[in-house]
């Protein structure tokens, strides 16, 4: 553990290692996944040489005594410090399942029929929160820029500004934010609003989310916009679901200028590149196609989450099998649903109905030598899943609502002469950035059974055309560039207590 202050922390509620018990005594690995949150966030560390993560881990309250709050942690991303914020199996219930997950999640997916007022407990979430920012200040020094992401940690800006008046600022949202009429639904509105309007950079991945804040600020809060541009690649501007034309940089507030940033993260196509080139992925994806035979393959992957569309992707498949018998034992879905955490009763009821349609279609179609849907509740390791995306002839991506989805991302840094087809929903984030997706609306029947005709007939030269489009712009635009681009945007926060004020002296 380092005693001096530091320069850069992130505040992530998940820890950035997989702990296990050896011998007796915790070990750090070192994450199998090289996707996804936890290692984009962590490429940060190779430049910040003090970094710290804050995290929080469920301990008993009658074990927090020696409870090990600061681990150092060495991996191939640097050597770093992680503080652990000790919460109880009751606080993590309160503050994550249930307030987090029951009340706010469904608000941001714009779900308001699912939003659980009842059981919220809005003081647990603000105890949490600013147990957080307490955590973050006694690891910062004054002017530290710190980081803070998504929205269970909506509130931490609030007490870090109280705790630190001169400290940098940011936040991350990795969801979506819904617009001002279904965001007001939170009775918590003005004060979440509030928070956020006191951070000096407040990020989305998207113009629309970016959009939907600022419309927020500026009804509910009187801020003001102070600079608009025109929205640029990677953004398709126009004629997609999700497309906003225009991005506001900045709001002024207080007196006070709050950057604000649309810039979606990227995936890391060159780990999959070589991963892909050895010997052993060769062999597995060869095993996977022989295994597969002359049938289709197709696949989606993603957490058991009703946002995620994977009741909607699977009546969809269902209703293919119906309406073509002959596609009948010419097709494979392998569905990838990530069962959640015990505890999460949020998610319950849209397992058991993944887990219902996969026994009703695999019931009424399979035979002894075809089972239609491989259905894995359990994660399948990263170095299989790229296996897959490249022996896949379609990725059906097609969440109701989805922040971004590294997953359709990921599909297309993996594909080879052959590509497969991307399906990827109007209503994900990527889909701004890659219109040459064969888009889907998951709320038409209609939409969904033309669309996945389309992508089983496609012609090789039209895939083949649709990728490169696609592939560009996932290599450039990748996980390294979302790097350099918050750190640009970091570079450009003011340092110390600077204001429109100061601005205008
Ligand atoms: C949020 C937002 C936003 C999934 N299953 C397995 C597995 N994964 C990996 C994928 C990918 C990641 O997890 C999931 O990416 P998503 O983008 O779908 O992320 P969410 O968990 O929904 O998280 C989302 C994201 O934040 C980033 O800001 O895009 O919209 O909801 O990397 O590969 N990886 C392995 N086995 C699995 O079974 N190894």
């Amino acid at each position: 553990m380092t005693s001096r202050k530091s320069s850069f922390v992130i505040v992530y509620h998940r820890q950035p290692y997989e702990e296990a018990i050896e011998n007796g005594r915790p070990v750090f690995r070192e994450n199998k996944s090289p996707n996804g949150i936890v290692p984009a966030l962590k490429g940060f560390f190779s430049t910040a040489k003090d970094a710290v993560w804050v995290a929080w881990k469920q301990a008993p309250a009658s074990g927090k005594a020696n409870f090990e709050r600061t681990v150092r942690i060495k991996d191939s991303y640097g050597e770093y410090d992680v503080v652990r914020l000790p919460l109880t199996p009751e606080q993590v219930k309160a503050f994550y399942h249930v307030t987090s997950k029951e009340a706010l999640w469904p608000i941001l997916h714009s779900f308001p029929g699912m939003f659980n007022y009842g059981p919220a407990d809005w003081e647990n979430f603000r105890e949490v929160n600013r147990l957080f920012a307490e955590a973050a200040c006694e690891q910062a020094a004054d002017d530290a820029l710190i980081w803070v992401h998504d929205y269970n940690l909506w509130l931490v800006p609030f007490y870090i500004r109280q705790i630190k008046p001169n400290a940098r600022i940011a936040f991350f949202h990795h969801t979506p934010f819904p617009a001002p009429d279904v965001f007001n639904v939170l009775p918590w509105r003005e004060e979440i609003l509030a928070s956020l309007l006191s951070c000096d950079m407040v990020g989305f991945h998207i113009p629309r989310y970016s959009e939907n804040f600022v419309s927020v600020a500026c009804s509910l809060m009187g801020a003001t916009r102070e600079e608009v541009r025109p929205a640029e690649l990677p953004f398709h501007p126009t004629g997609v679901a999700l497309a906003e034309p225009s991005v506001t940089t900045a709001l002024a507030y207080q007196g006070r200028r709050i950057g604000i940033d649309a810039w979606p993260i990227g995936a890391n196509p060159r780990v999959i590149d070589a991963y892909l080139a050895t010997e052993k992925a060769r062999k597995r994806v060869a095993q996977i196609e022989s295994e597969i035979g002359d049938r289709r393959l197709l696949m989606s992957v993603g957490r058991v989450d009703y946002v995620k569309g994977t009741k909607e992707m699977l009546e969809a498949f269902g209703r293919l099998l119906e309406r073509r018998p002959d596609l009948r034992e010419k097709v494979k879905l392998f569905c990838v649903c990530v069962a959640p955490a015990d505890g999460m009763s949020a998610y319950r009821a849209a397992q058991r109905e993944v887990e219902r349609l996969v026994g009703a279609i695999n019931g009424k179609y399979g035979n002894l030598s075809w089972t239609p849907i491989m259905l894995s509740t359990r994660g399948v390791p990263f170095e299989e899943l790229v296996c897959y995306y490249r022996a896949a002839d379609v990725c059906l991506v097609t969440p109701l609502r989805d922040g971004l989805n590294l997953v359709a991302k990921e599909f297309i840094g993996a594909q080879g002469e052959d590509p497969g087809v991307l399906v990827l929903s109007e209503f994900a984030g990527a889909a701004v950035e890659l219109p040459e997706a064969v888009l889907v609306n998951p709320y038409s029947h209609r939409n969904m059974d033309a669309n996945l005709d389309r992508a089983l007939d496609m012609d090789c030269a039209e895939r083949q055309q649709r990728l490169a489009a696609m592939n560009e712009r996932v290599r450039r635009w990748d996980v390294d560039h979302w790097a350099t681009h918050v750190r640009e945007r970091f570079d450009g926060v003011p340092a110390v207590g600077d204001s429109l004020d100061r601005d205008a002296a």
